[in-house]
């Protein structure tokens, strides 16, 4: 209910699309099956996925309207751990959504909020919907984007400019979650805390462990086990009593 309030009250403020309402509610319905907690594969996922960002030279946070309401906090707290760069970058694309994502950002204590007005300046190539516009200084260049919430065009058009793709996606059949080179199949609510308590934690370590963690992940293992549980879960449910005694 209360991801729910933050997505109402960031659609009050200009910040999400009524789309972004449907996206949640499709986010909702996979939360459901995968149990509404963060799974190992998940934890697996948030490992590989910090550990790409701190080995990165110009890592970038892509924030869409849904991020923003849901994690503000969270997206400032991981860029300043793993010193990336915060970039918009909207579906639906206006100057007012810009700069009022990028105010709210602000107000979560960014300091520096890439991808508004004259600043997406850049574009992707093959890509047709406003996604396309992109920071020189941020996603651009960047070698490791962090995409929450996406959809499927715009990861695959990253993945074909050689970049390294980290997507957060409830959904593991969705095109985002099947293209990422790294794919977080949680709620954004749970993965970004979880992502920035594990930037602490790994930042410790040096360069040769980290990539040894990345060497040994595998994101296809990852979407199997996401189904895989999804399907054990519905069959525990199926096989057990449903109805409700009253
Ligand atoms: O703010 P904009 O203009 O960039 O538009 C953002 C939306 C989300 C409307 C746009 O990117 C869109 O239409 O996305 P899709 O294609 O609906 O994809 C959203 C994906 O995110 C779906 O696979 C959902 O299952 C998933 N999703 C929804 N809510 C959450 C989520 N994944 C993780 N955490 C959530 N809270």
């Amino acid at each position: 209910m209360l991801i729910r309030e933050k997505l109402v009250e960031g659609f009050k403020r200009g910040i999400v699309v009524p789309e972004g309402l449907i996206a949640h509610g499709r986010g909702e319905c996979f939360d459901y099956l995968i149990g509404e907690s963060t799974q190992p594969f998940a934890l697996r996922a948030i490992e590989a996925a910090v550990a790409a960002l701190l080995l990165a030279k110009h890592p970038v946070i892509s924030v869409n309207g849904n991020t923003a309401a849901l994690v503000p906090r969270e997206v400032v707290e991981l860029a300043e751990e793993v010193n990336a760069k915060i970039e918009v970058n909207l579906f639906y694309r206006t100057r007012e959504r810009e700069e009022a994502i990028a105010e709210w950002l602000r107000m979560h204590g960014a300091r520096e909020v890439l991808g508004v007005g004259e600043d997406a300046l850049a574009t992707i190539p093959e890509l047709f919907s406003e996604r396309r516009r992109v920071s020189p200084r941020g996603i651009l260049v960047a070698d490791v984007v962090l995409v929450p919430l996406e959809d499927g065009d715009r990861t695959e058009a990253l993945r074909r400019m050689g970049k390294t793709v980290i997507a957060i996606d409830l959904n593991p059949l969705s095109r985002t979650a099947r293209a990422a080179n790294i794919t977080i199949v949680d709620n954004v609510v749970r993965a970004m805390p979880l992502m920035v308590e594990k930037a602490r934690e790994l930042k410790k370590k040096t360069r040769e462990e980290l990539a040894r963690i990345l060497e040994s992940y595998d994101n296809n293992r990852v979407l199997q086990e996401a189904l895989l549980h999804i399907y054990k879960r519905l069959q525990e449910l199926a096989s057990s009593k449903l109805t409700l005694d009253l």
